[in-house]
């Protein structure tokens, strides 16, 4: 892992319709999770928070079935630049989310600079949706699909290429809410999933080696790692917008934090959809900070 981490937050609760998600970086940063990285020897730097325009617009829906769209544009333009400006320096990008529609962003500024970026999507859902598909118009539900290239041209286009990723380049862990319209696109892509499912049935241990062995098959010259803070039980995560029963423990998630640390494969993350309105005594950030420190090579002796 690079020594030299740039932290970049972005308040961002318009891709969803939970207001407070926009709270998340500050919750991880209240829980320490700077001074954490700082202790173990990285060379931190903390680039504040992508400022979001009009960040009181509310779920207001185009004619494509999509909310907020040029909120949710305009904030993923600025992370782009953010993101690509830190990777051009040599620095590992940790995003802190806000909700999952950042990931356009974080992806965008990633991708270009590598020729076959992998993507690990630690999530309760797949995001898979485009405005067609989606039930709800919230684009926190569709940026997988978008950084395929799929979907509204504006999120498409974000940081001037499309598709950031291929669709054999993602494995997707934790899934077990999925729209008719994204199981149709994994099947039709090809794309790697193992649902809670395959976790309960073989563990988690076995699903992080296989899913390590995969991206290692496809030789990826990137990783970057997107954690929806929703692939963990609601037990473990309160705090999130769209908590789904039966998801990965603390200690399942841990693990597979400390295997990815092992592996030594990553070159971005995020951390998303904390939202600390909904969460009890800030368990979920919390949770996100002990997962950071984890990814980031802290042992337990
Ligand atoms: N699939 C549903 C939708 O598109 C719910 C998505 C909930 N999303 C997230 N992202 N938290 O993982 O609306
Ligand atoms: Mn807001
Ligand atoms: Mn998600
Ligand atoms: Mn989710």
């Amino acid at each position: 892992m690079k020594k030299n981490l740039s932290v970049i937050g972005v308040p961002m609760d318009l891709g969803q319709n939970r207001r407070g998600v926009d709270m998340g970086p500050s919750a991880m940063r209240y829980a320490g999770v700077i001074e954490r990285l700082t202790n173990q020897g990285y060379d931190v730097e903390d680039l504040g928070d992508v400022s979001i325009q009009n960040p009181v617009a509310k779920d207001v829906k185009n004619d494509a079935n999509l909310k907020d769209l040029d909120v949710v544009v305009n904030a993923n333009k600025a992370l782009a630049k953010k993101v690509k400006e830190a990777t051009a320096k040599e620095r590992f990008p940790l995003v802190l989310g806000g909700d999952h529609s950042i990931a356009i962003g974080s992806l965008a500024g990633v991708a270009d600079q590598y020729q076959n970026m992998g993507v690990i999507w630690y999530d309760a859902h797949g995001d898979l949706n485009t405005g067609e598909t989606s039930p709800s118009g919230n684009i926190h539900g569709m940026p997988l699909a978008v950084s395929l290239g799929i979907g509204h041209p504006s999120l498409t286009e974000i940081g001037g290429f499309a598709p950031k990723i291929k669709p054999e380049n993602i494995v997707i862990i934790g899934a077990r809410s999925l729209d008719e319209g994204e199981k149709e696109l994994i099947a039709e892509k090809g794309i790697k999933v193992f649902t809670m499912h395959e976790v309960d049935r073989f563990g988690m241990s076995n699903v992080m080696s296989q899913a390590l062995d995969y991206l290692k098959e496809i030789k990826t010259d990137g990783v970057h790692l997107s954690l929806d803070l929703d692939a963990l039980d609601p037990q473990d995560a309160p705090g999130v917008g769209t908590p789904v029963l039966g998801g990965t423990s603390y200690r399942e998630t841990h693990l597979a934090m400390e295997m990815l640390a092992d592996a030594d494969v990553l070159t971005s993350a995020e951390f998303v959809e904390v939202n600390p309105i909904l969460d009890v005594k800030n368990r979920t950030a919390e949770a996100a900070v002990g997962l950071i420190g984890s990814l980031f090579g802290e042992k337990l002796l």
